[in-house]
C-alpha cells in the first residue's frame, strides 16, 4: 500500500467504525483530492490542498459558519434544508475535520443526492440558472458579519497586487522565459491603470464588500438530474469579504469565452454574447436587489478586468517556472495567458454591447 492509499484508510478511520466498501476518486476539481464513499450512504470525502489553503482550520471554520448561515436562511423560508448547501460530517472522535500522520487535512461532506455538475454548458439556460445560483449564494450571506471570516488566500483578486507581482517576475526573469513573453508583458503594462479600477470604486465609497465565493465555475454549481434546477454552490473554500461583481466576471471570463481556456487557435477565442447576457439576468435575478447602480454599471468591467487579472496570473506562473496552477506541457501558462488576452481584447470591442444589454436588464 503506498504513502496515499495509507493516508485514505487513516482518513477513513477517523470518520467510519466499519470500512466502507467503495472510496474512489470523484469529479473533476483541480484543487483538492476528491473521493466518492459508499458505506451506509454515499459521502464526499476530500483531502484540503494545503500547499495552496495553508490555513486548513480556518478554512473549515469559514465553510462551517457560511453552511450553517444557508441553512437557518433556507429553513426560515421553508425551503429544502437538506441540499442547500454542503453538510459538514464530524469524525467519530467529534471533529470538524481530521489532520492525518503525515499533516494532511481532510473532511467528509454529505453526497448531495440527485445532483450533477457540468463542466461546459450544454445550452444557455444553464448558464442562466449558474449566474441565478451564484446570485443566491451573495444573497443569502449579504447579512453575514464579514468581519469573523479568514482569508485563505491573501489578495486573490487583488488586481493591482496580480499587476505588480507580475512586474516582479519580469524584473527577476528566474527562467529566462521573459524573451518568450515580451508581446504579452506589454499587454498587461497599456492596461495597467486599468487594473485598479474596481479598487478606486471601493476608495470612493461606491463598491461595497460583500460575502464572496471566489471560485464562480461552473462546476462548483450542483444541478438537480431530474429537472436541472440549480441546486446550490459548493466548492466554498474560498469565501470571504470580495466585491460582488468579482463573482460575475470570474463566471464570465471561464464560462461564456467560445473556447477552453487552453486554446492555442486565438482565432476561437472569443466572448460568447449570449452567454454573457444570460448569465447576468440571472446573477441580477438571484442577488434581487442586494447590488447598487454602481455595482450593476460595473459588471461588464468586472468581466474585463478578472480576465487581464487571471491571465496576469498565469503569464506570472511561467515567467516565474510554473510553480501555482498544474501544467500540462511546458508552455502551458504562456498559452492560457495569451487565450485570457485574446479573450480580453475581445472583450474589450463588445463593451458597448455588454453596457447596453445591462441597461436593458435595469
Ligand atoms: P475542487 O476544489 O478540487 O474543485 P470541489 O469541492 O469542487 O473540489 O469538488 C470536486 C467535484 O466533486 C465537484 O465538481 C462535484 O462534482 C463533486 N462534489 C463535491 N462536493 C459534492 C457533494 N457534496 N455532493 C455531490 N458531489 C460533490
Ligand atoms: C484556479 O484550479 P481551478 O481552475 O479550480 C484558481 C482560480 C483561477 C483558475 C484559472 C484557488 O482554479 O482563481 O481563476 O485556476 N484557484 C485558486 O483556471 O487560485
Ligand atoms: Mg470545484
Amino acid at each position: 500500500m503506498n504513502q496515499r492509499d495509507l493516508n485514505i484508510s487513516e482518513a477513513l478511520g477517523a470518520y467510519f467504525a466499519k470500512v466502507p466498501s467503495y472510496c474512489e476518486p470523484y469529479g473533476n476539481g483541480y484543487i483538492n483530492d476528491t473521493f466518492l464513499v459508499i458505506s451506509d450512504k454515499r459521502y464526499i470525502l476530500q483531502r484540503i490542498n494545503t500547499s495552496i489553503f495553508t490555513r486548513p482550520v480556518e478554512l473549515m471554520e469559514n465553510i462551517l459558519g457560511v453552511t450553517e448561515h444557508i441553512r437557518n436562511k433556507v429553513c426560515q423560508v421553508g425551503g429544502d434544508v437538506s441540499r442547500c448547501t454542503l453538510v459538514v460530517l464530524p469524525t467519530i472522535e467529534g471533529e470538524n475535520y481530521f489532520c492525518d500522520s503525515s499533516d494532511h487535512y481532510w473532511r467528509l461532506y454529505e453526497f448531495t443526492e440527485g445532483t450533477v455538475t457540468l463542466e461546459q454548458v450544454e445550452n444557455v439556460d444553464q448558464f442562466y440558472k449558474c449566474g441565478k445560483a451564484f446570485g443566491y449564494f451573495q444573497q443569502m450571506l449579504a447579512d453575514y458579519p464579514a468581519n469573523t471570516l479568514h482569508e485563505p488566500i491573501a489578495n486573490l483578486h487583488n488586481t493591482p497586487w496580480r499587476y505588480e507581482n507580475l512586474m516582479r517576475a519580469v524584473d527577476n526573469d528566474v527562467c529566462g522565459r521573459l524573451s518568450e513573453a515580451m508581446k504579452e508583458v506589454q499587454f498587461a503594462k497599456d492596461r495597467e491603470a486599468f487594473c485598479s479600477i474596481l479598487e478606486e470604486s471601493h476608495r470612493e465609497g461606491k463598491l461595497p464588500l460583500h460575502v464572496t465565493h471566489n471560485d464562480t465555475k461552473l462546476n462548483n454549481i450542483l444541478f438537480d438530474e431530474i429537472t436541472g434546477e440549480p441546486v446550490c454552490a459548493i466548492d466554498l473554500d474560498t469565501v470571504m469579504p470580495g466585491y460582488a461583481i468579482t463573482d460575475f466576471g470570474d463566471s464570465i471570463r471561464s464560462g461564456a469565452n467560445t473556447a477552453g481556456d487552453s486554446e492555442t487557435d486565438l482565432s476561437k477565442v472569443k466572448l460568447d454574447l449570449e452567454l454573457f447576457g444570460a448569465y447576468a439576468k440571472g446573477f441580477l435575478e438571484g442577488c434581487n436587489g442586494s447590488l447598487n447602480e454602481t455595482e450593476i454599471e460595473l459588471l461588464p468591467v468586472s468581466a474585463m478586468l478578472i480576465t487581464l487579472e487571471c491571465g496576469m496570473r498565469f503569464l506570472t506562473d511561467y515567467l516565474e517556472g510554473d510553480t501555482y496552477f498544474k501544467i500540462h506541457y511546458p508552455d502551458h501558462n504562456l498559452h492560457r495567458a495569451r487565450n485570457q488576452f485574446a479573450l480580453l481584447q475581445d472583450m474589450e470591442s463588445k463593451l458597448d454591447q455588454m453596457k447596453a444589454m445591462i441597461d436593458d436588464l435595469k
